[in-house]
């Protein structure tokens, strides 16, 4: 199965898609997480994403798209994957069309979660209280919500004309979330 999971940050998509990579077999592919490990490791790519990210800006398209690739080239997604984070904008969306078309490995579904902002300022503050991650700060979270909203929301439109949105609740416990979720994978 192929599946795309978006939402603001902190909706909970990383959470989320490493429970259903569990259930599913399936590769769970994080942009977000092959940005943070390009910091990590201090590569010139991670130095020019990292005060990108740190403003709460997305990091430009052709580097993502390159990353993407490669991962999504790695056997363990020959069975299947769960993209969480990608696409985050129309271009990032009509590239993983070209990519998946080329590759002949068409999505399934796009699953988004729905989780108001109050709950995630206060998600990604206790982050930032134990993780000290940049992009938690609470003036660059407001940052990240206006660029989903002026981005990443058009994408949520794309994918409900072509029938492959849907969206569910993503407030309460994660295992409850999680059931949702499951609740709304193709058969
Ligand atoms: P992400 O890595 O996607 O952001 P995130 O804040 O980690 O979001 P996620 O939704 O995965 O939240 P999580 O499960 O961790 O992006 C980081 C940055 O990378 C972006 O701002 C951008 O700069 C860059 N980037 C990534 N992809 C890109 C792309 N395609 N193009 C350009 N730039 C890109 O959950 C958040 C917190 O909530 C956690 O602490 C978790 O424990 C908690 N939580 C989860 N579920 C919960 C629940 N049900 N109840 C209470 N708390 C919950």
């Amino acid at each position: 199965m192929r599946i795309v999971f978006f939402g603001p940050n902190g909706s909970g998509k990383g959470t989320q898609a490493t429970l259903l990579k569990t259930e599913l077999g399936i590769a769970h592919i994080s942009t977000g997480d092959l940005l943070r490990a390009a910091v990590k490791a201090g590569t010139p790519l991670g130095l020019k994403a990292k005060a990108v990210m740190d403003a709460g800006h997305l990091v430009s398209d052709d580097i993502v798209l390159g990353m993407l690739e490669e991962r999504i080239g790695q056997s363990d997604a020959k069975n299947g994957f769960i993209l969480d984070g990608y696409p985050r904008n129309l271009a990032q969306c009509a590239a993983l069309e070209d990519l998946l078309a080329r590759i002949g490995q068409p999505l399934d579904v796009a699953i988004k979660l729905d989780v108001p902002d109050s709950a995630i300022l206060a998600r990604c503050e206790i982050r930032f209280a134990a993780e000290h991650r940049a992009d938690d700060d609470p003036a660059v979270v407001r940052k990240r919500l206006e660029v989903y909203r002026a981005q990443t929301a058009p994408v949520a439109d794309h994918f409900g004309q072509i029938g492959k949105l849907k969206t569910v609740d993503g407030v309460g416990e994660v295992q409850e979330v999680f059931q949702r979720i499951l609740a709304v994978l193709p058969r």
